[in-house]
């Protein structure tokens, strides 16, 4: 393991930072969401909005050197028009600074699928080229405040997410049996997205030359069910459009020709102008940052249609605990798999075939926990986990010769999930609060803690 290797974890905005409409904040699109009954709002988060400097304090003490966190759009630009709420800018500056001074590293990730609602209501989503123009703005005044600052940026959380999605943002106006016009809202949303991340690349660079700039995408291996070449096909051509036709993208900065050529037969190509094209060929990542949770299972039945919707049954299938079972392995609460191989599969596939650096910006596993009767959480599960994960990432990186430069696990304190639960929590440090009840918010060490923080100081050594 190289000596500066990073060790960390990754969070979102909206999932911790609560204060939603204070300070000059707009509102987002999770402000304006409907809550279902047993779920949280999105207003109080961890309220790490006020609680930073103590939170950072305590990932200093874990021993912590990288920290990737998200921007709200809403807290920054409040309509995603010209209006800059200063306010929103000094907080995360101030996030920066302490986090600078603790030895952390920040790692920004520009848009978290959280924007002001406005821009929803006025554009739509990410197939709107003004929505786009919106995000270069956004893009601009955050740069200039905090790329010196600074050293990796990326544009989006798991870009290849706008390709399984035709629900980013609203298409309530579509009627539901217009596939055609979903599948091409999502093309035009993926090449915008490239777009808006290529010109934050050029952007930082500009500003900051000694800046790291790379994409992420969420990451899964695809595992044919039996040897059937039908199936073992099946799985490389979902695996091709679900993670590789990004990546191709935003590392090579070309779309792969089996991209193209599904959407042409499908007739959902975006539009796209030659001064894109050039200017997404021309800023490219420098490091490849991904998402791994599990691996999924592609069968004979599974459909081998890569259309976007297609591909976005099967990510809503992951979301809604609905995957098929692997025979082999284990599955969370939750139903993902827990899939340590799979992690070391991953490492190798995208490096091997981009061979740019890697790091690993989410992992981990939700479960449901309380504190005992000493204030802590005996949480042997999560140390196991790591454990095995941060083995086979070692094996990739010993004996596969892979690049990879960081490991950040998701969500080192307990923070909402995606869909705002509570009880599903992540971290070494445990949020006293539920779905509905605030309590009092205090944080609590997990036995974990201990152990990452000797994990990290022995730079992965003593697991
Ligand atoms: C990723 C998202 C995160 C995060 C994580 C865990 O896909 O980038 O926002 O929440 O998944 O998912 P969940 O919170 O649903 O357990």
């Amino acid at each position: 393991m190289k000596t500066n290797f990073l060790w960390g974890g990754s969070v979102s905005s909206m999932q911790t930072e609560g204060a939603w409409n204070e300070d000059g904040k707009g509102l987002s699109n999770y402000d304006v969401r409907e809550v279902k009954p047993g779920y949280s709002d999105w207003k109080v988060g961890i309220d790490f909005y006020h609680t930073y400097k103590e939170d950072i304090k305590l990932f200093a003490e874990l021993g912590m050197t990288a920290y990737r966190f998200s921007i709200s759009w809403a807290r920054v630009m409040p309509t995603g028009g010209d209006e800059v709420n200063e306010k929103g800018l000094d907080f995360y500056e101030s996030v920066v600074d302490e986090m600078i001074a603790n030895g952390i590293e920040p790692i920004i990730c520009m848009h978290h699928f959280d924007v002001p609602n406005k821009l929803v209501e006025e554009y739509g989503g990410w197939w709107s080229k003004e929505f786009t123009e919106a995000f270069k703005k956004f893009t601009v005044v955050v740069v200039d405040r905090l790329g010196v600052k600074v050293k990796y940026w990326f544009p989006m959380n798991e870009q290849n997410a706008l390709m399984y999605s035709s629900m980013l943002f609203s298409s309530k106006d579509l009627p539901e049996n217009d596939s055609k016009s979903r599948n091409r809202r999502s093309t035009q949303s993926v090449h915008n997205s490239h777009v808006a991340g290529a010109f934050l690349r050029k952007y930082v660079k500009q500003v900051n030359p000694s800046a790291q700039v790379g994409g992420m995408i969420n990451y899964a291996p695809f595992y044919p069910t039996d040897c059937n070449p039908v199936t073992v096909n099946k799985a490389r051509k979902i695996q091709e459009m679900s993670n590789f036709a990004a990546l191709d993208v935003i590392v090579n900065g070309e779309y792969s020709s089996e991209t193209l050529a599904v959407w042409e037969q499908a007739d959902i190509l975006p539009e796209m102008t030659k001064d894109e094209l050039r200017l997404i060929k021309e800023n490219t990542a420098e490091y490849i940052g991904f998402s791994y949770y599990s691996s999924r299972l592609v069968s004979e039945e599974t459909s081998d249609d890569t259309t976007p919707e297609e591909l976005s049954k099967m990510a809503v299938a992951m979301m809604t605990n609905n995957m098929e079972k692997n025979p082999y392995l284990e599955q969370s609460k939750w139903s993902w798999t827990i899939d340590e191989i799979g992690l070391r599969t991953s490492l190798n596939d995208i490096y091997r075939r981009y061979k740019t650096p890697v790091i690993i910006l989410e992992c981990g596993m939700g479960v449901i926990e309380e504190l005992n009767e000493q204030n802590t959480v005996e949480d042997d599960y999560r140390i196991e986990y790591f454990r095995n994960h941060i083995q086979e990432m070692k094996k990739a990186i010993d004996l596969d010769g892979v690049d990879c430069f960081g490991f950040l696990t998701w969500g080192p304190i307990d923070i909402l999930s995606s869909k705002g639960e509570m009880k599903k929590r992540y971290g070494f440090i445990y949020v006293n609060r539920d779905e509905t009840d605030l309590k009092d918010l205090k944080r609590y060490k997990k036995k974990s803690f201990d152990w990452f923080k000797q994990v990290i100081e022995s730079n992965g050594e003593e697991l």
